[in-house]
């Protein structure tokens, strides 16, 4: 685990952050489930969280102490709603156990139903599952006093189909389980029944979903040469048979592969985990990245990114270290008192570049563009172009001393050409051919 970066992780402790990978710096997340309510983006993960001191011991694998929520708030912030449910709230679970595994939300009428897996206190499982309810999707929710009944197990996944009958998938093993779900959505009305079609080895994270009049069931499955993958599987029925149809993820190794899939905007987003920040698979981070079906309804594999979706818009920080291309620049993390929270990209070599797709120039009002920069030197320009590293001309910032590399500034250029609608964005580094490198560049932003 790199302490560095931990500590600055948590000197970086903020409440809004951006919508490219990871999608939140400020705490560890992890399993996340995203829904779209209203049109809104919600995502529910879980959190991971380093052990109590003194327990250390008894938390070799995760420890996890309760729910976040958040939302996006415009193209590219995401809001932490702050804490959903903390493990010693849980009311019929045992305390102090960090047991709070992959939780799901989702909303049948007028009512949000948030479920989430924990210890029972009368010992008759590993995990049980609970749900609360709420009138509001961040809550607060009313939690159930028991356990749903008749169910056990990890990573409640929910569906709520057109005709508004509920379903619960769950488990963790060589085999999953889904069961149907009284109207109020708080019992099960039938026995669950083991989910037909589904490849050997061990599973989790059911998430199931629907398009096109397909029912798609997608799930962690482990490889025993490759470690976990994302697979997915099609129906003609939420309760199967499932037919496998493949892969969405290889293995990426991030230890477990927990995620869900939302249509938002138009756009299809998966939402996974990695460690980015921590360098360790206890220790999470939540992404999202486009994903693709093809005209027969099969999913693209998704390559990870950390770019990651959102459109920031005039007026947003572009978090331009979060790049779709680089070439000669890298990339480091940043943090601490006075310092810009996340990443920057540095060694910026002569004629090295970093493109960032999707800003949003609007109708064109955008007339200069703010860069967060540092340097400890003074001559050469960053030049902002659209497209390619070639692209038209839009903006040129000569390159000031800040008083060292880790001394930032915020300095403007004016937009030379009026831009409209969504761009690709490249930021060209000149420096002298003998400088060892140009900027370091934290953010722009579109005025
Ligand atoms: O986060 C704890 C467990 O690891 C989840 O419940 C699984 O899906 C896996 O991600």
């Amino acid at each position: 685990m790199k302490k560095t970066s931990l500590l600055i992780l948590f000197l970086a402790a903020i409440q809004f952050c951006f919508a490219q990978n990871p999608l939140v710096t400020h705490m560890f997340t992890a399993d996340p489930t995203a829904r779209v309510f209203d049109g809104k983006l919600y995502v529910y993960p879980s959190s991971d969280t380093y052990p109590p001191a003194g327990r250390e011991k008894e938390f070799p694998r995760f420890c996890m102490p309760g729910y976040h929520a958040f939302s996006l708030e415009n193209g590219s912030t995401w809001k932490d709603h702050g804490w959903i449910l903390k493990e010693n709230d849980v009311p019929w679970g045992d305390k102090d156990t960090y047991a709070m595994w992959a939780p799901d939300c989702i909303k049948k009428g007028d009512t949000y139903y948030y479920y989430y897996p924990a210890k029972p206190k009368d010992g008759t499982s590993f995990r049980r599952i609970g749900v609360g309810t709420s009138k509001n999707p961040t809550g607060p929710f009313k939690w159930e006093k028991s356990y749903i009944k008749g169910i056990s197990g990890i990573d409640p996944g929910l569906f709520v189909d057109d005709n508004d009958k509920g379903y619960l998938y769950f488990g963790g093993g060589k085999e999953l389980f889904v069961a149907p779900l009284k109207d109020n959505m708080k019992e099960i009305s039938a026995e669950p029944i083991k989910v037909e079609g589904l490849p050997a080895g061990y599973k989790e994270g059911s998430f199931a979903f629907k398009k096109d009049g397909i029912y798609y069931f997608t799930f962690a499955h482990v490889f025993p040469d490759e470690g976990y993958t994302i697979g997915y599987a099609t129906a003609k029925n939420p309760l199967g048979p499932f037919t496998y149809q493949g892969k969405i993820m290889d293995n990426i190794g991030n230890g477990t592969n927990h995620h869900s899939i939302v249509k938002y905007n138009d756009q299809w987003i998966l939402f996974y985990h990695w460690w980015d920040i921590s360098g360790y698979n206890k220790l999470r981070s939540m992404r999202a990245d486009y994903i693709t079906f093809k005209k027969d309804g099969t999913i693209k594999k998704v390559t990870p990114t950390i770019r990651g979706i959102g459109i920031p818009k005039i007026g947003d920080t572009i978090q331009i270290d979060r790049y779709n291309e680089i070439s000669k620049a890298n990339i480091a993390f940043v943090g601490g008192e006075n310092e810009p929270n996340g990443w920057m990209v540095c060694d910026t070599k002569m004629m090295g570049f970093v493109k960032f797709n999707k800003v949003d120039f609007g109708n064109g009002e955008a007339t200069k563009i703010e860069a967060r920069v540092a340097s400890g030197q003074r001559t050469g320009s960053f030049e902002i172009r659209l497209g390619n590293p070639k692209g038209k001309l839009i903006a040129t910032f000569p390159i000031e001393y800040t008083g060292g590399w880790s001394s930032w500034k915020t300095i403007e250029a004016d937009i030379t050409e009026k831009v409209t609608g969504i761009k690709n964005i490249v930021v060209v580094f000149k420096s002298d051919w003998g400088s060892e490198k140009a900027v370091n560049l934290n953010w722009l932003k579109l005025k």
